[in-house]
């Protein structure tokens, strides 16, 4: 089959349109086993009959997870069976059939394949709900002596599953939740704007949707990065575990050799480093790009160009794959107001997008129904990872803190400063940016490594408290 030439959100979205057509996915009116009437329905076995969306989907479950992370596949019975044979075969992966009731003659086995224990197993499922099939499948692998640290599934009905499965230390990538799902649905529109309301209604009814008080948890960046369907929040999360860091480091330098420098000092402490390659004297589109993505790799950490994105949409993506920046040839992530509304964010859909909710600076307009409103296009906006906020994020988005300095209020042209202790108790931030804070620093290497674990210690007490 050819490869198809549209990208993982395209191919996401494609997908879910197969689904409608061929009523894998349906709105109406459906009577559950409970008894209770569901405003939709979803059964994703009859997708086995089509091979090319099958196909489909397994590439798109298998960029979920990074492949050196496990040897074996496994479906859970029945639905995932042709989804992991079909990711098995494109990853030339081997699989193994976990059987649903084991058997009760010949060998009684419970396990069916070739496996050696010791070996790491990835798990599939087609839809999590609250996670019981799941939490009685992994034992059953386990107990044969596989490992299975990570689970894919394709839809997340935002049920608590994936809460119960991460907090047995496991780590759940799904393709969609069902929020995102509805919002790709009505953008394309396949789905009424009463139909979206019926389904949201209808979910937070059976109490499937985080409740309301619930929203106010702190939820740690992993738990986060699982919701989202962004493989940089992912990555971001991943990292931020590893290095046991919270923070980013802001090199406002007007001299590239700077921020080379100062990334040679604070490399091991940070999560990303966001410059703004405007100030930048001497950026050369072709080799300053290159250089920053290979200390970037080496480093492991990635790049947060600020360019504050605020235009209308075509102009926005001008800006970001043309002129001398060439921005998305080599960023990870970008910051962009909200301000010109959803359609415009929309056209930077080809990066991971922090949306501007609120601003540091003295006498910003962000008001708070500003930044209501600002974090509701950022919610419904898939590549929007994010939001930049100077208060609580009351929902899954990563919320990035600058105007953070340990010593200084703040600067004589408006900059307002907290401290990390208290961006990270009072407005659940996950991830700090400090710029000024350490790169005026006599010892900006040591300083980078004390804001680090100040953040990293603010942000372990914000998740128990
Ligand atoms: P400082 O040196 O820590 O003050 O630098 C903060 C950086 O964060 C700087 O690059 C700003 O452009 C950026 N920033 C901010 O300070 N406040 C905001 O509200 C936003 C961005 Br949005």
């Amino acid at each position: 089959m050819k490869k198809s030439t549209l990208n993982f959100n395209e191919r996401k979205r494609e997908f879910l349109l197969f689904c409608l057509e061929f009523n894998i996915i349906q709105f109406g009116e459906f009577t559950l086993k409970s008894g209770v009437i569901s405003p939709f329905y979803i059964d994703l076995r009859p997708l086995a009959t089509n091979s090319r969306m099958l196909r489909r989907l397994a590439d798109l479950l298998l960029e979920c997870v990074p492949s050196e992370e496990y040897e074996l596949i496994c479906g859970v019975p029945y639905a995932a069976l042709p989804i992991a044979t079909a990711m098995g075969l494109t990853c030339d992966k081997n699989i193994i059939i976990k059987r649903k009731e084991a058997k009760k003659y010949g060998t009684k086995k419970n396990i069916e394949g070739l496996f050696k224990s010791g070996q790491s197993c990835l798990v599939v499922e087609d839809v999590i709900t609250s996670g019981k099939s799941l939490l009685e499948t992994l034992p059953d692998l386990e107990s044969e002596g596989l490992t299975v640290k990570n689970i894919v599934v394709v839809l997340d009905r935002m049920q608590q599953g994936v809460e119960a499965l991460q907090n047995k230390g496991y780590t759940v990538y799904s393709l969609f939740t069902l929020m995102e799902m509805l919002h790709i649905l009505k953008a394309e529109n396949q789905i009424t704007e009463k139909e979206f309301e019926d389904v949201v209604g209808f979910i937070n009814q059976q109490s499937t949707l985080t409740p309301a008080n619930k929203s106010l948890e702190r939820k740690s960046i992993i738990e986060k990065a699982s919701n989202s369907s962004h493989p940089i929040a992912k990555k971001l999360a991943k990292i931020s575990e590893e290095k046991e860091s919270n923070l980013i480091l802001s090199a406002d330098y007007t001299e590239f050799s700077e921020i080379e420098k100062i990334i040679e000092e604070c490399k091991d402490d940070i999560v990303a480093i966001k410059i703004h390659a405007d100030i930048i004297r001497d950026f050369d589109s072709k080799f300053h790009p290159e250089k920053l993505r290979e200390i970037a790799n080496k480093g492991n950490f990635l790049l947060l160009e600020d360019r504050k994105f605020g235009d209308i949409g075509n102009t926005q993506k001008l800006q970001l794959t043309q002129g001398p920046m060439k921005i998305l040839d080599w960023a990870d992530m970008v910051t962009a107001h909200a301000i010109g509304g959803k359609k415009a964010i929309q056209q930077l859909e080809d990066i991971a997008v922090i949306a501007i909710l609120s601003m540091s600076s003295e006498g910003a307009l962000t008001t708070d129904e500003y930044a209501a409103a600002a974090e509701e296009i950022a919610l419904s906006t898939e590549h929007c990872i994010g939001g930049v906020s100077q208060n609580k994020i009351n929902s899954q988005l990563l919320c990035f803190t600058p105007g953070v300095n340990m010593d200084s209020k703040g600067d004589a042209s408006g900059q307002q400063y907290r401290t990390p202790e208290y961006v990270f108790s009072e407005l659940h931030t996950d991830f700090i940016i400090v710029g000024r804070g350490i790169i005026n620093s006599s010892t900006p290497g040591e300083t980078a490594k004390m804001y680090r674990k100040r953040a990293w210690a603010a942000y372990q007490d914000s998740l128990l408290s």
